[in-house]
């Protein structure tokens, strides 16, 4: 009923609703009404009220499960929003309901993780109210070889998404990073269960800066991290107006959802080779010079990807090699200087 007197107040939002017609449309006591508008503005609606009048809303929170529900366009993916004030790692609160068989598309969200995490075992920066920190649970049918696709048509879902809700263009640095301005703006985390010929299921982690001002990045991931916030606020790209905007991102979420499911539906039907050239559209990482770190280090040039994903970096002496993602990273030493150009 709370969510029904939310819907009848957005339907008409910087407009007065009678407590009368709400309490009518609801079924319930003018004193309950009053009770949901209450429980509300404690969640961050503005809702104004006059006696004679009734209840108006003029603003609404930028991010939680019902606005990340409002207007989504999506079939499977974010149907259902687990949303957490705070939480230790999205990721990990996704396995234990995919253990427990939750839906697929099911979605966990957080303001803040106390310990997110990146890929082998190093952390993730995950500060409050600031980012998008979401974990999606897939069930793809596909084998578990395949894996690195998922990564890969995560990282042109949110280069697309952000495109769309923001404007701004950003590049894909092989296999999980979101590059814009030659920082890193989003990385993603694929984990999965498997069988030997099965993928059980996928948790799809993505972590977006989105409002970040210089300051909300520790000294060590001030000059390699950047949010969409500190892009706009650069004033290269600023339109005067726009400067300390906040993004909504229950917006980018929906988008994010929106772009994800394309390609998810994409991998079901075994389209790779689609996922395959819009990434290689995005990517900052082919034609460039790398430096592959693992347990042999080298440079050379990142060629082309693989059916599957994987790097093929011409070395210096023409040796080809593949890189398989998770074993190792892989550093640009050029062309991270300015901007991520798509
Ligand atoms: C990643 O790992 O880039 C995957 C990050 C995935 C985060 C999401 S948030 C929702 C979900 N729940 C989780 O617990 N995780 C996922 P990797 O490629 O290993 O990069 C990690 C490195 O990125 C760190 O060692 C830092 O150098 C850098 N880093 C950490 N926090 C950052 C941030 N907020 N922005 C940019 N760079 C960051």
């Amino acid at each position: 009923l709370k969510n029904r007197t939310l819907q009848e107040l957005r339907s008409k939002i910087y407009e007065y609703v009678s407590g009368e017609s709400l309490s009518e449309h609801l079924g319930v006591s003018r004193t309950s009404v009053w009770k949901y508008v209450k429980e509300l503005k404690g969640e961050g609606y503005a809702i104004e009220s006059s006696s004679k009048k009734g209840y108006k809303l003029v603003s609404v929170p930028d991010l939680n499960a019902y606005e990340i529900a409002h207007g989504l366009k999506t079939e499977i993916l974010g149907r259902k929003v687990f949303f957490f004030n705070s939480i230790d790692s999205t990721n990990n609160y996704a396995k234990t309901i995919a253990i427990k068989g939750c839906d697929e598309g099911t979605t966990v969200v957080a303001e803040v993780q106390t310990s997110g995490r990146g890929r082998l075992g190093r952390e993730w920066s995950s500060v409050s109210g600031k980012g998008i920190w979401m974990s999606i649970v897939l069930k793809p049918v596909i084998g578990p070889e395949s894996i690195q696709i998922i990564t890969l048509a995560a990282a042109v879902a949110v280069v697309k998404a952000i495109k769309n809700a923001t404007g701004i263009e950003t590049g894909i640095k092989w296999p999980n990073d979101i590059i814009l301005d030659g920082k890193k703006l989003c990385g993603i985390l694929t984990e999965m269960s498997a069988e030997i010929e099965r993928v059980n299921y996928i948790i799809l982690g993505i972590g977006i800066n989105v409002n970040h001002e210089g300051d909300d990045f520790s000294q060590s991931l001030k000059h390699i991290a950047t949010s969409l916030k500190m892009h706009i606020n650069n004033t290269d790209n600023l339109v005067k107006e726009q400067k300390s905007v906040d993004f909504r991102r229950s917006e980018i979420i929906k988008c994010v959802l929106f772009e994800l499911e394309q390609m998810y539906n994409k991998i079901n039907s075994g389209m790779n080779d689609v996922i395959l050239d819009e990434w290689k559209n995005y990517s900052v990482t082919l034609g460039k010079e790398v430096k592959v770190i693992g347990k042999s280090e080298y440079i050379g040039i990142a060629e082309n990807i693989t059916q599957e994903g994987r790097l093929i970096v011409r070395r210096i002496d023409g040796v080809k090699e593949e890189v398989l993602s998770g074993e190792i990273s892989i550093r640009e030493l050029m062309g991270e200087g300015k901007k991520a150009e798509s």
